[in-house]
């Protein structure tokens, strides 16, 4: 199977491949900030708005999930370099308008990459496509609405449409629309977070009782041990780096577990302290494993014996809160080390000294990211990370905790909300109460099961609340074929994207307004709430003007879609939500568990931070009501002679599917994406030479041969047999079906490849 990618997407004459850098950050990091936001939006609308980001009065940052500082300790400016640039894909002053639409068809649309794409500015009006269209063209709000609830009406079963969610969606929003798609009759809420961290909801919530993270910023300054496994925090969270900084000026020592040697792991140039922008910076990871792709869970199997063996053991903790501690100590006590250095690559010295650092710690965060849950055995490893920090007591105690490291930035918030295609009992008992209808109780479909439903013909209809399902989920051309098999693709967006030109038969741009800008719906300027990856609840408000007069807030139009598709059934309010949003907080405050008095509690400064029992008082919601030890056969990843495990990961020049440049700094990249980062001596084995195209052709258990076609080979430092390229080129190679057991989780980490020489040059 093959995907023709855009043409212009192949053409890398300019890419230019150098040295890896040793350092983040640094005075280059604030210039390119600063180079970008005045090109795309002046130099006035840049201070007004980067001045407002992150600060107590002003809006939330669109980049990452990474919490802010206490408000006493906020600098003026208090945003990275990805922050500011997600601010000006943003708040550019690039339009997309129908002259856009006229002069470009669906055809040629479809030839232009992402990039090319998301750099032509705002969506300005609604757009449409209709049945057998060659173009984009205007059409009203009204009609808008009235062909969504056409098409939702028409449907058999309310269990025919899917209703995606990206993490970039209001709390306000996002309560609004899981309260109508459960009204209208189904639980098929896919979210963003079905791709990402879904691993860690399930692993954790069946170790610890609930699906989030226990630490907050304080817990990661006074931590003694830092691990950062599978997480590359110098390009997707940033001031991560400010907070491990300051750990490491109060003695914390840093382990990192990474198959590569990321820069803003080795060293930071904190670019808001004047040390940082003229001296080397400080040395962050004290250790770096280079751990083979997916050894991880052979890797914590093997510390945990290690610290067993050593005796470092919190017996108290172990006893008085947790269950399954003896079998998992027989388990790991077991471990086979012959087995543990196929998995990881690693010699016992390196576990070793890994070890130690954890027996020498009294207080330890793991942080993880998308390293470790986009495999088969995802759940299992993040269940072993749990392992790890209870047999030492690592939980609900200051300077300890897991810490795993959202994307979005209100991914999490938005889960709260309810965007859930699994969602508790307790949740839809209390919707049922608060609004007097009975919810569905049978579970939805989440996103790899929502592309199946497409494809198969059994769902008709997908609406994305922001996002862009095409080019982030896996298997492009399945899911690409998948969407073309709709009736009517709807999307509510900020800026264009490959979503929008592989449609359904008919198809909806709807444009919202994006964090930055004043929302002025019901004739009142309105705030809206978001969560971040510690749990702290926060409000924002955005100081510019909107892109265009005819943009609407997602509550808007989440509101408008429900007036259109089910009326006024079980008399929903969606005028008074409309009208003010403090009405939905209310609601809010009602029904969300950890919610009560919400609209007081985010007009604090700073917010405030939800319930979490196993960080609060080491109670563990969970059957057994113990934080459960979990044990998972150790196994080995086998990749078949000749072929690669590859992984698929962000550049430093990208939000996910929105590429904001072709720069990867810190890899030493320039001018390109199609790159295949291969060990120098993996590359002589498989015959090939640097700087040669070749395909990379994906081989799964189903026998399809997937392909993404033309990318450059560097050389790059990393475990044989392991090799990375970026997402979202490497998407069609990643099998629908290729997922991590318990979540659903598509295996973008793992990937087995061969590569094959391309056309000659
Ligand atoms: N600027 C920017 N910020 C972002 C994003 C963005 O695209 N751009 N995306 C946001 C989102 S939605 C998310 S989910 C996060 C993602 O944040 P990350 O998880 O940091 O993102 P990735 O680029 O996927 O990087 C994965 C890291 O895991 C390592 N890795 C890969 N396989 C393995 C493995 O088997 N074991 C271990 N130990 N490590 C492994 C890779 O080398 C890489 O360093 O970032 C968020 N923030
Ligand atoms: N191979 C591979 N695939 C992956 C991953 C990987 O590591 N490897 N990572 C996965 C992960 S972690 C994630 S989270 C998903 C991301 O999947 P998505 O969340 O679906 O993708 P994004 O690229 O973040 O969506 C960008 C689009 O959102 C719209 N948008 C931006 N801001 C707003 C806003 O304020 N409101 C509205 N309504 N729309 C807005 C814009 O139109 C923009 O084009 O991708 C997943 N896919
Ligand atoms: S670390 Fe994340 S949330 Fe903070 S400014 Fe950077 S991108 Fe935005
Ligand atoms: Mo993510």
């Amino acid at each position: 199977m093959s995907r023709r990618a855009p043409q212009q997407d192949i053409d890398e004459a300019h890419l230019e491949v150098g040295a890896p850098a040793e350092a983040a950050a640094g005075p280059k990091a604030v210039a390119i900030t600063m180079k970008l936001a005045v090109e795309q939006m002046g130099v006035r609308r840049t201070a007004a708005t980067l001045l407002k980001l992150n600060q107590a009065d002003g809006f939330d940052c669109q980049g990452c999930a990474w919490p802010d500082p206490d408000p006493s300790h906020r600098h003026t400016a208090e945003f990275c370099e990805n922050g500011a640039k997600a601010v000006t894909e943003e708040a550019t002053l690039r339009r997309v308008g129908r002259a856009f639409f006229e002069a470009h068809s669906l055809a040629d649309l479809s030839d232009r990459t992402d990039y090319w794409l998301g750099q032509q500015g705002r969506i300005t009006e609604p757009m449409i496509v209709r049945a057998g269209g060659t173009h984009y063209e205007p059409v009203s709000w009204d009609e808008a609405f009235a062909t969504i609830g056409r098409h939702l009406g028409g449907l058999d079963s309310p269990d025919q449409a899917a209703f995606y969610t990206s993490g970039k969606t209001s709390n306000e929003a996002a309560f609004a629309y899981q309260l109508f798609v459960r009204a209208f009759g189904t639980n098929n809420l896919p979210d963003c977070s079905n791709m990402c961290h879904e691993s860690t909801s399930v692993g954790l919530a069946e170790s610890i009782g609930i699906g989030k993270g226990s630490v907050s910023l304080e817990d990661i300054h006074d931590a003694e041990l830092i691990v950062v496994a599978g997480q590359n925090p110098g390009t997707n969270h940033p001031r991560m780096l400010s907070a491990l900084e300051t750990a490491k000026r109060n003695g914390a020592k840093i382990l990192a577990i990474n198959p590569l040697r990321e820069a803003g792991l080795v060293r930071f140039r904190n670019p808001q302290k004047a040390r940082g922008l003229a001296g080397r910076g400080t040395a962050l990871a004290d250790l770096h494993l280079p751990v083979r792709i997916n050894g991880d869970l052979a890797l914590f199997q093997a510390i945990g014996s290690l610290l067993l063996e050593w005796g470092c053991v919190d017996r108290d903790f172990v006893d008085r809160h947790t269950v399954g501690f003896e079998d998992w100590a027989t388990h790991v006590k077991a471990v086979d080390w012959d087995v543990v250095r196929r998995a990881t690559g690693l010699s016992r010295e390196q576990i070793e000294a890994a070890a130690a650092m954890f027996r020498d710690s009294s207080a330890t965060v793991t942080c993880w990211a998308m390293g470790i849950t986009q495999h088969r055995n995802a759940v299992a490893t993040v269940k072993e990370i749990c392992n790890v920090a209870f047999l030492q007591g690592n939980i609900g105690k200051p300077g300890a905790g897991l810490c795993p490291v959202r994307g979005h930035s209100n991914v999490q918030g938005d889960r709260t909300m309810g965007i859930w295609e699994r969602p508790p009992a307790v949740f839809l008992d209390r919707l049922r109460d608060e609004f007097g209808f009975e919810p569905p109780r049978e579970h939805g479909l989440d996103t790899v099961a929502a592309i199946r439903a497409l494809r198969d013909g059994h769902a008709q209809v997908f609406i994305g609340m922001g996002g862009n399902f095409v080019s982030a989920a896996p298997d492009t051309e399945v899911t690409e074929q998948a969407m073309r098999n709709a009736d009517l693709t709807v999307h509510v967006s900020t800026k264009l994207n490959r979503s929008h030109v592989v449609h359904g038969r008919e198809a909806l741009i709807l444009p919202a307004l994006g964090r930055s800008e004043r929302d002025r719906t019901g004739g009142r300027l309105q705030r809206v709430t978001v969560e971040d990856s510690m749990s702290a609840v926060h409000a924002s408000h955005g100081p510019l003007e909107p892109a265009s007069p005819h943009l609407r807030s997602e509550v808007d139009i989440v509101c408008s879609i429900a007036e259109a598709t089910i009326g006024d059934r079980y008399g929903l309010p969606w005028s008074d939500f409309r009208a003010d949003y403090t009405e939905i907080r209310r609601r809010i405050s009602r029904v969300v568990p950890g919610c009560e008095a919400y609209d007081e509690k985010v007009d604090r400064p700073g917010g405030f931070v939800l319930p979490h029992p196993p960080r609060d008082s080491r109670t563990f919601p969970t059957k057994e009501e113990r934080a459960v030890f979990a044990v998972s056969p150790t196994e080995v990843l086998q990749v078949p002679e000749g072929r690669l495990l590859l992984q698929t990961l962000r550049s430093h020049d990208q939000f996910n599917t929105t590429i904001y440049g072709l720069d990867d700094r810190y890899r030493g990249i320039h001018q390109g994406r199609r790159v295949v980062f291969v060990h120098p001596d993996d590359i002589a084995a498989l015959g090939l030479r640097v700087d040669q195209v070749v395909d990379l052709v994906s081989e799964w258990e189903d026998g399809v041969e997937r392909r993404a076609p033309a990318f450059r080979v560097v050389p790059y430092d990393q475990p044989r047999g392991c090799a990375a390229a970026y997402y979202p080129e490497t998407n069609p190679l990643v099998p629908l079906d290729s997922v991590a057991e318990g979540s659903n989780c598509p295996t973008s980490k793992s990937v087995i490849v061969r590569l094959e020489p391309g056309q000659p040059e």
